[in-house]
């Protein structure tokens, strides 16, 4: 099984596709959950094939040659001894695996480079640039989407980045399908905490709210902007100084607007949004 680990990776991946999960990571997290999926396939099919194996080696030396009765294997005790703990041993080392990567993957640290609050709302975002952690944290500079302007979520390569995540209504789910990782935004007081230990390609990559939160839950998409660590002092200075998102994405030679996704017409008015002030209709 250690050899398995050893062994998987991009090139095996790859070959199947992921064995279904997404490809293209731009954390370690999401390396790290891609190689144990990518692992759990392979320990998954290695214990079918050799089932398989079984059953068709019963198939073919054990069929009917006559109408003498086969000889009967009961309580066989290694047999029974071996199907016992076999699936024990392997839903253990899977399980050892999991528990490693799980407490990696959700490990905080005492003082991560960026930190950013994320706020949720019915149905947008807004995204809040902290100088510290917790609620007693101030905010430096903000960027919140409308219906006309996707918020842009711009943060660097090569630090680590504390996501603290509050909402101002219902649940929502913060998604960059790129992390490979999604987390739920709930209102009240938890605030759900996770970190990337570093982005590892600048780009452009989409968000999306990923728990269906009401009639517009479909509408609430971000882009997540990945740049170098200088650019991303620049952005912010550009921001503190009073410029708009759109203006200090400019000034840092970046697309003011979401290259990703566009915002959704919500074709809202009165008569839609609020059924109650229709006009009465005459006929029926
Ligand atoms: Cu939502």
């Amino acid at each position: 099984m250690a050899l398995l680990v050893l062994l998987t990776g991009c090139d095996v991946g790859q070959t199947f596709d992921g064995f279904g999960w997404p490809q293209g990571g731009i954390s370690p997290e999401s390396k790290r959950m891609y190689d144990l999926w990518i692992a759990s396939c392979i320990a998954a099919l290695a214990v079918g094939v050799f089932v398989w194996g079984l059953i068709f080696w019963c198939v073919v030396r054990y069929r009917k040659r006559g109408n003498a009765l086969p000889v009967q294997t009961r309580y066989n005790m290694p047999m029974e001894f071996l199907y016992t703990i076999a699936p024990i041993l392997i839903v253990s080392v899977l399980f050892y695996y999991t528990a490693i990567v799980q407490t990696d993957v959700d490990k905080l640290s005492k003082n991560p480079d960026v930190t950013v609050e994320v706020v949720a709302f019915k149905w947008n975002w807004q995204f809040n640039y902290r100088d510290g952690q917790g609620t007693e944290a101030r905010t430096t500079a903000s960027t919140l989407g409308t219906s006309e302007v996707i918020p842009v979520l711009v943060l660097p390569t090569n630090r680590s980045i504390r996501f603290e995540e509050t909402s101002r209504d219902v649940i929502h789910s913060f998604w960059v399908p790129e992390l490979l990782f999604k987390r739920d935004v709930m209102p009240g007081k938890i605030r759900n905490v996770f970190e990337v230990s570093s982005l590892d390609a600048e780009g452009a990559y989409v968000g999306r709210c990923a728990e269906l939160c009401g009639s517009y839950h479909a509408f609430m998409n971000f882009e997540l902007r990945v740049v170098s660590p200088e650019k991303y002092d620049q952005f912010l200075a550009a921001k503190q100084s009073g410029k708009s998102t759109q203006d200090a994405l400019s000034a840092i030679g970046e697309q003011p607007y979401a290259t990703t996704t566009r915002p959704f017409d919500t074709r809202r008015t009165q008569g839609n949004f609020n059924p109650d002030d229709v006009p009465a209709r005459t006929g029926s």
